[in-house]
Protein backbone atom coordinates (compact mmCIF):
# COMPACT_ATOMS: atom_id res chain seq x y z
CA UNK A 1 0.00 0.00 0.00
CA UNK A 2 1.04 3.64 -0.89
CA UNK A 3 1.67 5.80 2.36
CA UNK A 4 -0.89 8.59 1.90
CA UNK A 5 -0.41 12.20 3.94
CA UNK A 6 -3.58 14.56 3.53
CA UNK A 7 -2.53 18.05 3.65
CA UNK A 8 -3.98 21.57 4.04
CA UNK A 9 -2.45 24.66 3.02
CA UNK A 10 -3.89 27.49 5.28
CA UNK A 11 -3.49 31.36 5.97
CA UNK A 12 -4.74 34.60 5.56
CA UNK A 13 -5.53 36.19 2.22
CA UNK A 14 -1.96 36.68 0.24
CA UNK A 15 0.46 34.80 2.49
CA UNK A 16 2.04 32.69 -0.71
CA UNK A 17 -0.58 29.44 -0.73
CA UNK A 18 -1.24 28.96 -4.06
CA UNK A 19 2.33 30.21 -4.78
CA UNK A 20 3.66 27.62 -2.70
CA UNK A 21 1.45 24.85 -4.25
CA UNK A 22 3.04 25.85 -7.92
CA UNK A 23 6.43 25.28 -6.45
CA UNK A 24 6.02 22.53 -4.93
CA UNK A 25 3.82 20.78 -8.32
CA UNK A 26 6.58 21.88 -10.19
CA UNK A 27 9.60 20.21 -7.40
CA UNK A 28 7.64 17.03 -8.03
CA UNK A 29 7.82 17.17 -11.58
CA UNK A 30 4.37 17.29 -12.42
CA UNK A 31 5.08 19.07 -15.89
CA UNK A 32 7.69 18.11 -18.49
CA UNK A 33 10.86 20.27 -18.43
CA UNK A 34 10.05 22.72 -21.48
CA UNK A 35 6.36 22.72 -20.24
CA UNK A 36 5.03 26.48 -19.68
CA UNK A 37 2.29 26.36 -17.63
CA UNK A 38 3.12 30.36 -15.75
CA UNK A 39 2.34 31.24 -12.21
CA UNK A 40 -0.51 30.44 -9.80
CA UNK A 41 -1.40 27.60 -11.99
CA UNK A 42 -4.29 26.62 -9.34
CA UNK A 43 -5.44 29.14 -9.40
CA UNK A 44 -7.02 28.65 -12.72
CA UNK A 45 -10.60 30.34 -13.20
CA UNK A 46 -10.85 34.10 -15.05
CA UNK A 47 -11.72 35.74 -12.19
CA UNK A 48 -8.89 33.73 -10.27
CA UNK A 49 -6.58 35.21 -12.52
CA UNK A 50 -7.36 38.26 -12.91
CA UNK A 51 -7.79 39.46 -8.94
CA UNK A 52 -5.14 37.17 -7.77
CA UNK A 53 -7.10 35.38 -5.47
CA UNK A 54 -8.06 31.90 -4.79
CA UNK A 55 -12.04 31.68 -4.77
CA UNK A 56 -12.56 28.24 -4.72
CA UNK A 57 -10.44 25.68 -3.11
CA UNK A 58 -8.54 22.51 -5.02
CA UNK A 59 -7.12 19.60 -4.98
CA UNK A 60 -4.02 18.48 -6.08
CA UNK A 61 -1.39 15.59 -5.26
CA UNK A 62 2.12 14.67 -5.82
CA UNK A 63 4.57 11.75 -5.08
CA UNK A 64 7.36 12.51 -2.74
CA UNK A 65 9.72 9.86 -1.48
CA UNK A 66 7.13 6.67 -2.37
CA UNK A 67 4.57 8.78 -0.24
CA UNK A 68 1.62 10.39 -2.27
CA UNK A 69 0.59 13.92 -0.70
CA UNK A 70 -2.76 15.14 -1.28
CA UNK A 71 -2.59 18.54 -0.68
CA UNK A 72 -5.50 21.22 -0.41
CA UNK A 73 -5.17 25.12 -1.41
CA UNK A 74 -7.40 26.68 0.22
CA UNK A 75 -9.06 30.67 -0.50
CA UNK A 76 -7.89 32.96 2.19
CA UNK A 77 -9.98 35.83 1.79
CA UNK A 78 -12.78 35.52 4.67
CA UNK A 79 -15.89 34.93 2.45
CA UNK A 80 -14.65 31.84 1.92
CA UNK A 81 -14.00 30.93 5.31
CA UNK A 82 -17.06 28.33 5.66
CA UNK A 83 -14.85 26.22 2.51
CA UNK A 84 -11.56 26.02 4.36
CA UNK A 85 -13.72 24.91 7.71
CA UNK A 86 -15.36 22.02 5.60
CA UNK A 87 -11.94 20.47 3.02
CA UNK A 88 -10.20 20.79 6.49
CA UNK A 89 -12.13 17.74 7.20
CA UNK A 90 -10.21 15.69 4.41
CA UNK A 91 -6.87 16.74 5.55
CA UNK A 92 -4.84 14.77 8.80
CA UNK A 93 -2.35 18.02 9.15
CA UNK A 94 -2.27 21.93 8.02
CA UNK A 95 0.29 23.49 6.49
CA UNK A 96 0.02 27.18 8.35
CA UNK A 97 1.77 29.73 6.35
CA UNK A 98 2.51 33.60 7.88
CA UNK A 99 4.19 36.02 5.88
CA UNK A 100 7.21 36.87 7.74
CA UNK A 101 6.85 40.90 7.55
CA UNK A 102 2.83 40.82 8.63
CA UNK A 103 2.91 38.21 10.81
CA UNK A 104 -0.33 36.16 11.86
CA UNK A 105 -3.87 38.29 10.48
CA UNK A 106 -7.30 37.93 11.24
CA UNK A 107 -8.06 35.04 9.22
CA UNK A 108 -4.90 33.41 10.18
CA UNK A 109 -6.67 33.21 13.40
CA UNK A 110 -9.54 31.91 12.06
CA UNK A 111 -8.43 29.29 10.34
CA UNK A 112 -5.91 28.04 12.41
CA UNK A 113 -8.78 27.80 15.39
CA UNK A 114 -10.62 25.61 13.19
CA UNK A 115 -7.52 23.60 12.31
CA UNK A 116 -6.90 23.02 16.33
CA UNK A 117 -10.23 21.60 17.13
CA UNK A 118 -10.44 19.66 14.14
CA UNK A 119 -7.09 18.20 16.30
CA UNK A 120 -5.07 18.24 13.19
CA UNK A 121 -1.16 18.81 13.37
CA UNK A 122 -0.08 21.81 12.20
CA UNK A 123 3.13 23.09 10.56
CA UNK A 124 4.27 26.50 9.92
CA UNK A 125 5.70 27.72 7.17
CA UNK A 126 7.17 31.43 7.68
CA UNK A 127 7.00 32.77 3.83
CA UNK A 128 8.39 35.78 2.05
CA UNK A 129 12.08 35.61 4.23
CA UNK A 130 12.92 38.10 0.93
CA UNK A 131 10.93 41.01 1.65
CA UNK A 132 12.76 44.15 3.44
CA UNK A 133 12.74 44.58 7.04
CA UNK A 134 11.01 41.20 7.73
CA UNK A 135 11.15 39.78 11.10
CA UNK A 136 11.01 36.10 10.70
CA UNK A 137 11.70 34.84 14.50
CA UNK A 138 9.30 37.82 16.04
CA UNK A 139 6.59 35.87 13.50
CA UNK A 140 7.37 32.45 14.79
CA UNK A 141 6.91 33.74 18.27
CA UNK A 142 3.48 35.49 17.55
CA UNK A 143 2.36 32.21 15.96
CA UNK A 144 3.29 30.04 18.90
CA UNK A 145 1.82 32.53 21.17
CA UNK A 146 -1.77 32.51 18.66
CA UNK A 147 -1.64 28.65 19.26
CA UNK A 148 -1.45 28.66 23.00
CA UNK A 149 -3.96 31.39 22.99
CA UNK A 150 -6.73 29.46 20.84
CA UNK A 151 -6.20 26.26 23.32
CA UNK A 152 -3.84 23.86 21.59
CA UNK A 153 -2.76 21.07 22.89
CA UNK A 154 1.35 20.20 23.58
CA UNK A 155 1.51 17.87 20.42
CA UNK A 156 0.59 21.09 18.30
CA UNK A 157 2.28 23.53 20.65
CA UNK A 158 5.05 21.48 19.79
CA UNK A 159 5.01 22.66 15.72
CA UNK A 160 8.26 22.23 13.25
CA UNK A 161 8.75 25.26 11.52
CA UNK A 162 10.31 25.87 8.07
CA UNK A 163 11.39 29.72 6.94
CA UNK A 164 11.94 30.69 3.25
CA UNK A 165 10.33 32.39 0.01
CA UNK A 166 7.56 30.50 -1.67
CA UNK A 167 8.13 33.15 -4.51
CA UNK A 168 11.98 32.49 -4.78
CA UNK A 169 11.62 28.30 -4.71
CA UNK A 170 13.43 28.13 -1.54
CA UNK A 171 12.85 27.11 2.24
CA UNK A 172 15.25 26.18 5.30
CA UNK A 173 15.40 25.47 8.82
CA UNK A 174 16.85 28.58 9.36
CA UNK A 175 15.80 31.79 7.56
CA UNK A 176 19.48 33.50 7.41
CA UNK A 177 20.57 30.35 5.58
CA UNK A 178 19.11 30.38 2.04
CA UNK A 179 18.62 26.69 0.25
CA UNK A 180 17.97 26.29 -3.41
CA UNK A 181 14.90 24.10 -3.02
CA UNK A 182 11.64 23.45 -1.36
CA UNK A 183 13.05 19.91 0.04
CA UNK A 184 12.94 20.89 3.95
CA UNK A 185 9.02 21.85 3.74
CA UNK A 186 8.19 18.10 1.92
CA UNK A 187 10.75 16.66 4.50
CA UNK A 188 8.93 18.24 7.12
CA UNK A 189 5.33 16.98 5.72
CA UNK A 190 6.62 13.75 5.44
CA UNK A 191 7.99 13.47 9.06
CA UNK A 192 5.56 15.17 10.87
CA UNK A 193 2.23 14.80 9.25
CA UNK A 194 0.57 12.29 10.55
CA UNK A 195 -0.82 9.70 7.97
CA UNK A 196 -4.38 8.97 8.11
CA UNK A 197 -5.61 6.68 11.00
CA UNK A 198 -8.16 4.13 9.57
CA UNK A 199 -10.56 2.08 11.76
CA UNK A 200 -11.68 -1.26 11.77
CA UNK A 201 -15.04 -1.36 10.19
CA UNK A 202 -17.22 -0.73 7.16
CA UNK A 203 -17.34 1.84 4.41
CA UNK A 204 -17.47 5.38 5.54
CA UNK A 205 -16.68 8.41 3.42
CA UNK A 206 -18.22 11.97 4.67
CA UNK A 207 -18.98 14.30 1.43
CA UNK A 208 -17.18 17.40 2.15
CA UNK A 209 -16.94 19.19 -0.89
CA UNK A 210 -18.38 19.06 -4.20
CA UNK A 211 -17.42 19.40 -7.88
CA UNK A 212 -20.02 19.46 -10.83
CA UNK A 213 -19.58 18.52 -14.70
CA UNK A 214 -22.52 19.13 -17.46
CA UNK A 215 -21.66 15.58 -18.35
CA UNK A 216 -21.86 13.58 -15.51
CA UNK A 217 -23.52 16.04 -13.21
CA UNK A 218 -22.66 16.59 -9.01
CA UNK A 219 -19.60 15.09 -8.06
CA UNK A 220 -19.03 13.94 -4.17
CA UNK A 221 -15.22 14.49 -3.07
CA UNK A 222 -14.54 13.15 0.44
CA UNK A 223 -11.76 11.39 2.01
CA UNK A 224 -12.31 7.71 2.74
CA UNK A 225 -12.49 7.29 6.42
CA UNK A 226 -12.96 3.63 6.80
CA UNK A 227 -13.62 0.85 4.64
CA UNK A 228 -13.37 0.68 1.13
CA UNK A 229 -15.42 1.95 -2.23
CA UNK A 230 -15.19 0.21 -5.40
CA UNK A 231 -17.00 0.92 -9.12
CA UNK A 232 -21.01 -0.19 -8.98
CA UNK A 233 -20.93 -0.52 -5.37
CA UNK A 234 -24.23 -0.45 -3.64
CA UNK A 235 -23.97 2.00 -1.39
CA UNK A 236 -26.08 3.97 1.43
CA UNK A 237 -26.03 7.61 2.00
CA UNK A 238 -26.62 9.00 5.44
CA UNK A 239 -28.79 11.94 5.05
CA UNK A 240 -27.76 14.94 7.31
CA UNK A 241 -31.19 14.20 9.15
CA UNK A 242 -30.10 9.98 9.74
CA UNK A 243 -32.49 9.26 6.83
CA UNK A 244 -31.06 6.98 4.68
CA UNK A 245 -30.99 6.89 0.12
CA UNK A 246 -29.90 3.70 -1.51
CA UNK A 247 -27.76 4.45 -3.67
CA UNK A 248 -25.01 3.48 -6.24
CA UNK A 249 -21.59 4.01 -7.23
CA UNK A 250 -20.78 4.96 -10.80
CA UNK A 251 -17.52 6.15 -11.53
CA UNK A 252 -14.48 6.41 -9.13
CA UNK A 253 -12.10 9.08 -9.30
CA UNK A 254 -8.30 9.53 -6.90
CA UNK A 255 -6.75 13.04 -7.31
CA UNK A 256 -3.63 12.48 -9.30
CA UNK A 257 -1.82 15.67 -10.32
CA UNK A 258 -3.48 18.29 -11.59
CA UNK A 259 -6.22 16.08 -12.57
CA UNK A 260 -8.23 13.35 -11.10
CA UNK A 261 -7.76 9.95 -12.39
CA UNK A 262 -10.48 7.10 -13.04
CA UNK A 263 -9.84 3.96 -10.75
CA UNK A 264 -11.76 0.60 -9.72
CA UNK A 265 -11.61 1.17 -6.40
CA UNK A 266 -10.11 3.21 -3.20
CA UNK A 267 -8.22 2.66 -0.32
CA UNK A 268 -9.04 3.95 2.93
CA UNK A 269 -7.61 7.20 3.95
CA UNK A 270 -7.11 8.61 0.19
CA UNK A 271 -9.09 11.39 -0.80
CA UNK A 272 -11.26 10.54 -4.13
CA UNK A 273 -14.30 11.70 -6.05
CA UNK A 274 -17.77 9.72 -6.76
CA UNK A 275 -19.63 10.32 -9.85
CA UNK A 276 -23.40 9.42 -9.94
CA UNK A 277 -24.72 9.28 -6.47
CA UNK A 278 -28.11 10.65 -6.47
CA UNK A 279 -29.35 13.58 -4.20
CA UNK A 280 -26.58 14.42 -2.11
CA UNK A 281 -25.96 16.86 0.20
CA UNK A 282 -22.53 17.92 1.99
CA UNK A 283 -22.48 16.52 5.33
CA UNK A 284 -23.98 13.35 4.29
CA UNK A 285 -22.00 10.05 4.74
CA UNK A 286 -21.34 7.70 2.30
CA UNK A 287 -22.00 4.26 3.88
CA UNK A 288 -22.32 0.80 4.10
CA UNK A 289 -25.10 -0.33 2.06
CA UNK A 290 -26.46 -3.05 4.59
CA UNK A 291 -24.98 -1.66 8.33
CA UNK A 292 -24.76 2.17 7.59
CA UNK A 293 -22.80 4.41 10.24
CA UNK A 294 -23.10 7.81 9.66
CA UNK A 295 -20.33 10.42 10.75
CA UNK A 296 -20.43 13.65 12.69
CA UNK A 297 -21.80 15.83 9.73
CA UNK A 298 -20.58 19.21 8.97
CA UNK A 299 -22.44 22.74 9.01
CA UNK A 300 -22.74 24.79 6.30
CA UNK A 301 -22.41 28.50 6.87
CA UNK A 302 -24.98 30.73 7.12
CA UNK A 303 -25.29 33.63 4.74
CA UNK A 304 -24.62 37.24 5.78
CA UNK A 305 -25.33 39.56 3.06
CA UNK A 306 -28.41 39.63 0.70
CA UNK A 307 -28.74 41.55 -2.90
CA UNK A 308 -31.91 41.90 -5.14
CA UNK A 309 -31.04 40.33 -8.77
CA UNK A 310 -33.44 42.13 -10.97
CA UNK A 311 -33.96 41.12 -14.75
CA UNK A 312 -32.85 44.65 -16.62
CA UNK A 313 -35.99 47.11 -16.96
CA UNK A 314 -34.21 50.18 -18.23
CA UNK A 315 -33.87 51.93 -21.14
CA UNK A 316 -30.69 50.11 -21.68
CA UNK A 317 -32.10 46.53 -21.70
CA UNK A 318 -31.01 44.28 -23.68
CA UNK A 319 -27.56 46.27 -24.57
CA UNK A 320 -25.11 43.85 -23.18
CA UNK A 321 -26.15 40.53 -22.66
CA UNK A 322 -27.92 38.07 -24.63
CA UNK A 323 -30.25 36.38 -21.60
CA UNK A 324 -32.02 38.81 -20.27
CA UNK A 325 -35.42 37.23 -19.12
CA UNK A 326 -36.62 36.50 -15.31
CA UNK A 327 -36.41 32.68 -16.52
CA UNK A 328 -32.59 32.62 -17.81
CA UNK A 329 -31.87 34.35 -14.62
CA UNK A 330 -33.77 32.19 -12.42
CA UNK A 331 -32.50 29.04 -14.51
CA UNK A 332 -28.95 30.52 -14.13
CA UNK A 333 -29.09 31.41 -10.27
CA UNK A 334 -30.51 27.42 -10.02
CA UNK A 335 -27.78 25.97 -11.74
CA UNK A 336 -25.19 28.03 -9.11
CA UNK A 337 -26.95 26.81 -6.22
CA UNK A 338 -26.02 23.50 -7.02
CA UNK A 339 -22.47 23.63 -6.93
CA UNK A 340 -21.95 27.45 -4.74
CA UNK A 341 -22.67 25.97 -1.36
CA UNK A 342 -23.25 28.94 0.54
CA UNK A 343 -25.34 30.54 -1.60
CA UNK A 344 -28.96 30.54 -1.11
CA UNK A 345 -31.95 32.41 -3.09
CA UNK A 346 -35.46 33.13 -2.58
CA UNK A 347 -38.45 34.25 -4.79
CA UNK A 348 -39.78 37.59 -3.79
CA UNK A 349 -43.86 38.99 -4.83
CA UNK A 350 -42.97 39.50 -8.14
CA UNK A 351 -41.35 37.15 -10.61
CA UNK A 352 -38.68 39.28 -12.18
CA UNK A 353 -36.95 39.75 -8.68
CA UNK A 354 -35.12 37.47 -6.70
CA UNK A 355 -33.44 37.60 -3.15
CA UNK A 356 -29.87 35.81 -3.79
CA UNK A 357 -27.92 35.58 0.03
CA UNK A 358 -24.04 35.14 0.12
CA UNK A 359 -21.76 35.51 2.17
CA UNK A 360 -20.37 38.91 1.76
CA UNK A 361 -19.41 41.35 -1.06
CA UNK A 362 -16.96 39.49 -2.89
CA UNK A 363 -18.78 36.34 -2.92
CA UNK A 364 -21.92 37.89 -4.38
CA UNK A 365 -19.49 39.98 -6.67
CA UNK A 366 -18.14 37.11 -8.01
CA UNK A 367 -21.36 35.53 -9.24
CA UNK A 368 -22.35 38.65 -10.53
CA UNK A 369 -19.64 38.92 -12.93
CA UNK A 370 -19.64 35.48 -13.73
CA UNK A 371 -23.12 35.59 -14.54
CA UNK A 372 -22.26 38.70 -16.71
CA UNK A 373 -19.54 37.25 -18.58
CA UNK A 374 -21.30 33.88 -19.67
CA UNK A 375 -24.49 36.71 -21.26
CA UNK A 376 -26.48 37.69 -18.59
CA UNK A 377 -27.98 40.97 -18.03
CA UNK A 378 -29.46 41.73 -14.77
CA UNK A 379 -30.21 44.94 -12.24
CA UNK A 380 -28.83 44.30 -8.98
CA UNK A 381 -29.75 46.32 -5.62
CA UNK A 382 -27.63 47.46 -3.16
CA UNK A 383 -26.08 44.56 -0.59
CA UNK A 384 -27.94 44.54 2.28
CA UNK A 385 -26.63 42.68 5.45
CA UNK A 386 -28.53 40.44 7.25
CA UNK A 387 -29.77 40.95 11.01
CA UNK A 388 -30.05 37.80 13.10
CA UNK A 389 -32.27 37.42 16.32
CA UNK A 390 -29.67 35.33 18.41
CA UNK A 391 -31.36 34.74 22.01
CA UNK A 392 -33.64 37.94 21.64
CA UNK A 393 -30.98 39.96 20.68
CA UNK A 394 -30.86 41.49 17.27
CA UNK A 395 -26.96 40.79 15.74
CA UNK A 396 -25.47 41.77 12.63
CA UNK A 397 -22.31 40.51 11.35
CA UNK A 398 -19.07 41.91 12.22
CA UNK A 399 -15.72 41.77 10.31
CA UNK A 400 -12.44 42.54 11.10
CA UNK A 401 -10.19 44.96 9.62
CA UNK A 402 -6.64 45.97 9.44
CA UNK A 403 -5.55 49.43 8.12
CA UNK A 404 -1.68 50.09 6.98
CA UNK A 405 -1.02 53.79 6.49
CA UNK A 406 1.75 56.29 7.93
CA UNK A 407 0.65 58.27 11.32
CA UNK A 408 -0.08 61.50 9.81
CA UNK A 409 -2.87 60.48 7.56
CA UNK A 410 -4.26 57.98 9.88
CA UNK A 411 -6.80 60.62 11.67
CA UNK A 412 -8.53 60.82 8.84
CA UNK A 413 -9.09 56.50 8.55
CA UNK A 414 -10.16 56.86 11.93
CA UNK A 415 -12.96 59.13 11.29
CA UNK A 416 -14.01 57.42 8.27
CA UNK A 417 -14.07 54.07 10.54
CA UNK A 418 -15.96 55.60 13.40
CA UNK A 419 -19.03 57.59 11.13
CA UNK A 420 -19.58 53.87 10.30
CA UNK A 421 -19.95 52.48 14.05
CA UNK A 422 -16.25 50.74 13.71
CA UNK A 423 -14.65 50.03 16.77
CA UNK A 424 -11.05 50.43 17.59
CA UNK A 425 -9.17 46.95 18.78
CA UNK A 426 -6.07 47.53 18.64
CA UNK A 427 -3.74 50.73 17.17
CA UNK A 428 0.05 49.31 16.48
CA UNK A 429 2.36 52.46 16.06
CA UNK A 430 5.45 50.66 15.70
CA UNK A 431 4.47 48.78 12.36
CA UNK A 432 2.10 51.70 11.53
CA UNK A 433 -1.07 49.14 11.71
CA UNK A 434 -4.68 49.95 12.96
CA UNK A 435 -7.02 47.39 13.55
CA UNK A 436 -10.52 47.45 14.14
CA UNK A 437 -13.64 45.45 14.23
CA UNK A 438 -16.65 46.83 12.37
CA UNK A 439 -19.92 46.00 11.59
CA UNK A 440 -20.38 44.57 8.25
CA UNK A 441 -22.99 46.86 6.85
CA UNK A 442 -19.36 49.12 6.97
CA UNK A 443 -17.62 47.95 4.34
CA UNK A 444 -20.46 48.86 1.28
CA UNK A 445 -19.72 52.30 1.58
CA UNK A 446 -16.24 52.20 2.34
CA UNK A 447 -15.04 50.45 -0.84
CA UNK A 448 -17.05 53.16 -2.56
CA UNK A 449 -14.71 55.87 0.03
CA UNK A 450 -11.52 53.70 -0.09
CA UNK A 451 -10.63 55.50 -3.71
CA UNK A 452 -10.29 58.88 -2.39
CA UNK A 453 -8.30 57.34 0.60
CA UNK A 454 -6.11 55.77 -2.38
CA UNK A 455 -5.73 59.53 -2.77
CA UNK A 456 -3.42 59.55 0.29
CA UNK A 457 0.87 59.60 -1.14
CA UNK A 458 0.81 56.14 1.20
CA UNK A 459 -0.07 53.04 1.23
CA UNK A 460 -3.21 51.51 2.33
CA UNK A 461 -4.52 48.05 2.47
CA UNK A 462 -7.77 46.40 3.39
CA UNK A 463 -8.17 42.88 4.28
N1 LIG B 1 8.05 38.68 -1.76
C1 LIG B 1 7.37 37.53 -1.81
N2 LIG B 1 6.17 37.49 -2.40
C2 LIG B 1 5.52 36.31 -2.43
C3 LIG B 1 6.07 35.13 -1.87
N3 LIG B 1 5.17 34.13 -2.03
C4 LIG B 1 4.12 34.66 -2.69
N4 LIG B 1 4.33 35.97 -2.94
C5 LIG B 1 3.44 36.90 -3.66
O1 LIG B 1 2.27 37.12 -2.88
C6 LIG B 1 1.14 37.30 -3.73
C7 LIG B 1 0.03 36.37 -3.31
O2 LIG B 1 0.39 35.05 -3.55
P1 LIG B 1 -0.64 33.88 -3.65
O3 LIG B 1 0.15 32.61 -3.76
O4 LIG B 1 -1.69 34.16 -4.66
O5 LIG B 1 -1.31 33.96 -2.21
P2 LIG B 1 -2.50 33.10 -1.64
O6 LIG B 1 -2.19 32.87 -0.19
O7 LIG B 1 -2.72 31.88 -2.47
O8 LIG B 1 -3.73 34.10 -1.78
P3 LIG B 1 -5.30 33.74 -1.65
O9 LIG B 1 -5.49 32.41 -2.27
O10 LIG B 1 -6.03 34.81 -2.36
O11 LIG B 1 -5.59 33.74 -0.19
C8 LIG B 1 1.63 37.04 -5.15
O12 LIG B 1 1.83 38.28 -5.77
C9 LIG B 1 2.94 36.30 -4.95
O13 LIG B 1 3.85 36.54 -6.01
C10 LIG B 1 7.36 35.21 -1.27
O14 LIG B 1 7.91 34.24 -0.75
N5 LIG B 1 7.97 36.44 -1.26
MG1 LIG C 1 -4.37 31.22 -3.36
Amino acid sequence: MTNIKNIAIIAHVDHGKTTLVDKIMYHCQLFRENENTGDLILDNNDLERERGITITSKNVSVVYKDTKINIIDTPGHADFGGEVERVLNMADGVLLLVDAFEGPMPQTRFVLQKAIDLGLKPCVVVNKVDKENCTPDEVHEAVFDLMFELGAEEWQLDFPTVYGSAKNNWMSDDWKNETNNIEPLLDMVIEHIPSPKIEEGTTQMLITSLDYSSFTGRIAIGRLTRGELKVGQNISLVKRDGSIVKSKIKELHTFEGLGRKKVDEVIAGDICAIVGLEGFEIGDTVADWENPEGLKTIAIDEPTMSMLFTINDSPFFGKDGKYVTSRHIKERLDKELEKNLALRVSETNSADKFLVFGRGVLHLSVLIETMRREGYELQIGQPQVIIKEIDGVKCEPVEEMTIDLPEEVSGKAIEMVTIRKGERRNVCPALDTTNRCLPNSFDLGFWIERITIWAFPSHIRIT
